[in-house]
């Protein structure tokens, strides 16, 4: 994994290193994953504010990274999507656009940023593939979060086109793992399912599952995700980003994915679905063909083990999870 010959030590700057998938990248890096001339920085929002410029200008001065993983944004799931659209466009936006400029005047040699699956447009042909993004408007669930998420690839051509820069991106679909945001109302449907299941076990309730259960996503497991992120810092040399993601047959149903958390939980009560609530965008399904001519190799965890390993953390963890 380390083979690319760079002159002299490197500092790897990973804003939203506190998150979901900021902490896999961390474990994977202690756990054997980093080079030897690579130094990390994890980043959470007390270190910096990075919707101010100001803040983000003295961060980047402080720990003058050689490159930079750019996670940092303002996340959630379909439901705070649609009551936080101007929140999620403008914290975005802004969070985006400093870090760019800041890693542009400190000479960052790389930037890897991160884009979602969500921000493709919701009539298109399927497979999606990475010429599609800019194709027509997103689901309007999340048009705040996808237009902001959109803006990076346009900033990142222009970088290269002005200044030669090598700033790019990564689109992974859904992600779950370990250190998820398990609230039940901001955050995804995987860590949601899981709260809500242990929560319905515990006090004998019925699991309630938002929507027709219809819906289908491809969920990628954060540790997964943070291998290929390695990957991508150190071998990926295009500035047009790539989608990280498992292949279309192993897309799953909203059900499937509650029936893989009743099961992982070893849940017993009753499942019933709330068809009043919202069932968002039905699917978004992505092709890895760009990623497998790179990696045809690469494996993916199993979904049910992934899901099984996400529940154990949870319940492990459940005092101090976000939740
Ligand atoms: P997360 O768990 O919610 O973590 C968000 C991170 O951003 C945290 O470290 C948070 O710091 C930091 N952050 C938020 N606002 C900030 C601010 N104003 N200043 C400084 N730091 C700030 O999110 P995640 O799921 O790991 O997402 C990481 C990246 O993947 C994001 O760019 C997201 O858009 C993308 N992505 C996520 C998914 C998914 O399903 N989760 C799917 C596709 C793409 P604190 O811990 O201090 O709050
Ligand atoms: O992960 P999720 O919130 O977001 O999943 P998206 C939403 C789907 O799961 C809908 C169903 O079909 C919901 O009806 N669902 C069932 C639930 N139970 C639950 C539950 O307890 N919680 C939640 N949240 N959903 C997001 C975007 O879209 O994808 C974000 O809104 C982000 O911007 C993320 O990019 C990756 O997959 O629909």
């Amino acid at each position: 994994m380390c083979e690319v010959p760079v002159s002299g030590q490197r500092r790897v700057l990973v804003t939203g290193g506190s998150g979901l998938v900021g902490r896999a990248i961390e474990r994977v890096v202690k756990e054997g994953g980093g080079c030897e001339d690579e130094e990390w920085v994890f980043l959470s929002s007390r270190d910096a504010d990075l919707t101010s410029a100001v803040e983000t200008r003295a961060v980047f001065q402080k720990h003058q990274p050689t490159e930079v993983i750019h996670l940092a944004a303002m996340v959630g799931g379909l439901f705070q999507n649609m009551s936080h659209n101007l929140d999620f466009w403008r914290n975005n936006v802004h969070i985006n656009d400093n870090v760019l400029q800041a890693a542009h005047e400190l000479g960052v040699r790389k930037v890897v940023s991160c884009l979602s699956t969500c921000i493709f447009p919701d009539r298109t042909n399927y497979p999606i593939d990475e010429t599609m993004i800019h194709n027509g408007p997103p689901h309007s669930s999340n048009f705040g979060y996808s237009y902001a998420k959109r803006m990076i690839d346009v900033q990142n051509r222009a970088y290269f086109q002005q200044y030669g820069r090598l700033f790019t991106a990564v689109i992974p679909t859904n992600v779950f793992g370990p250190h998820d945001n398990f609230n039940i109302q901001q955050g995804h449907v995987l860590p949601g399912l899981i709260h809500k299941t242990y929560l319905a076990q515990r006090e004998g309730t019925a699991l309630e599952v938002w929507g027709s259960g219809t819906p289908r996503r491809q969920f990628i497991y954060s540790l997964d995700l943070a291998r290929l992120f390695l990957w991508v810092l150190r071998e990926y040399k295009e500035i047009d980003p790539i989608i990280l993601s498992v292949g279309e047959e192993d897309e799953v149903s909203i059900k499937e994915a509650a029936e893989c958390v009743v099961e992982s939980l070893g849940f017993k009560g009753q499942v019933v679905f709330d068809t009043s609530k919202s069932d968002g965008q039905f699917k978004k399904t992505a092709s890895n063909k760009k990623l497998r001519q790179y990696l045809p190799d690469f494996t993916f965890t199993p979904f049910r083990q992934a899901v099984k390993e996400t529940c154990e953390w949870f319940v492990a963890n459940y005092d101090t999870a976000r939740k």
